[in-house]
């Protein structure tokens, strides 16, 4: 649907109520109530962690998290906020007694940040998410941002309602060792509105066990070989002529996409053509993926060099 068709429909619903009396909301379905709050400001300034602070909101607003809301609603609530009897969801915290509400109204835009310190031991952002809305899909959107730029969006429509709690992990190893401002946003369009519930936001490790490829030649091709595990659900394989090439860099080009074994959990790929010149080796990384995060295996090399392995 159009953006034009939808103002019409807008307005021509509002019109409906106007003639009506009082009426069926607008969005046509039960509207879950927000109470009127204040814009908070910024949280205490402090040292960045290698952990969230509050990252179950169980220390309520203004610890750890800077929150905003544009229509100035409040962002950390409580389980009395959430709750509503009358509405046709009722959420309640993933755990303990508060959690995150981003968006929640129409023309909205909200968002909860901090600074952090990606440590390389746990360089995934973990969160569980509810999403509750009543439009169509491409109008109103989570973004997850470091320091501004967008890592992930997703839209929330009526076809990603989760009808509950989910967790959603977010790759961020290209920033270990950085401290970072992580956000988490929604914007909401003009019309039938999308919340999206947040709760126990924290760094955690990759849960993608490491993945150890081994080349070897074979003919005149190069055969790497690896050992399939849970969650991975595929494999790319990269390769370049430099040996500590960075995935996704020019001179570094995707070889194949590898799909899971057939039987057995031995994954191998062929890498016709790349023997035969001495004046050029090629090296490989594979980088897996699973559970909405990705890992890279170690490096190696035509000729099987002992490099350090990466991360
Ligand atoms: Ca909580
Ligand atoms: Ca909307």
């Amino acid at each position: 649907m159009t953006h034009t068709i939808r103002r019409l429909l807008a307005i021509l619903a509002l019109l409906a109520i106007l003639a009506g009396g009082v009426g069926a909301p607008v969005n046509g379905a039960s509207r879950v109530q927000r109470p009127p709050g204040t814009e908070l400001g910024m949280a205490p300034a402090g040292l960045a962690g290698t952990q969230l602070a509050n990252g179950g909101f169980e220390s309520g607003p203004g610890i750890g998290w800077e929150e905003y809301s544009l229509l100035g609603l409040p962002v950390i609530v409580d389980t009395k906020t959430l709750f509503d009897p009358g509405a046709d969801i009722q959420v309640t915290p993933h755990t303990g007694d508060w959690a995150a509400w981003l968006g929640g109204q129409d023309n909205e835009l909200s968002y909860i940040r901090q600074q952090v310190t990606v440590g390389s031991a746990t360089p995934v952002l973990g969160y569980w998410h509810w999403i509750q809305s009543t439009d169509t899909c491409g109008f109103d959107l989570a973004r997850i941002l470091v320091d501004g730029v967008q890592v992930r969006s997703y839209s929330l429509c009526r076809n990603s309602n989760t009808g509950g709690w989910v967790k959603q992990m977010v790759d961020l190893s290209a920033y270990a060792g950085q401290t970072i401002t992580l956000a988490l946003q929604v914007t909401t369009d003009g019309s039938y509105f999308s919340s999206l519930y947040v709760d126990d936001v924290a760094l955690v490790a990759n849960p993608l066990p490491a993945l150890a490829v081994t080349a070897t030649k074979n003919g005149s091709f190069v055969r790497l070989t690896w050992q399939h595990a849970s969650p991975y659900t595929g494999y790319e394989v990269w390769r370049s002529t430099s040996a500590y090439f960075l995935l996704g860099t020019p001179g570094a080009s995707l070889r194949a996409n590898v799909p899971l074994p057939g039987s057995g959990t031995q994954v191998s790929y062929d890498d016709a053509g790349a023997v035969g010149d001495a004046t050029v080796n090629y090296f490989y990384v594979v980088r897996g993926s699973g559970a909405g995060v990705t890992r890279s295996s170690n490096r190696t090399g035509e000729f099987d060099f002992a490099l350090t392995p990466g991360r």
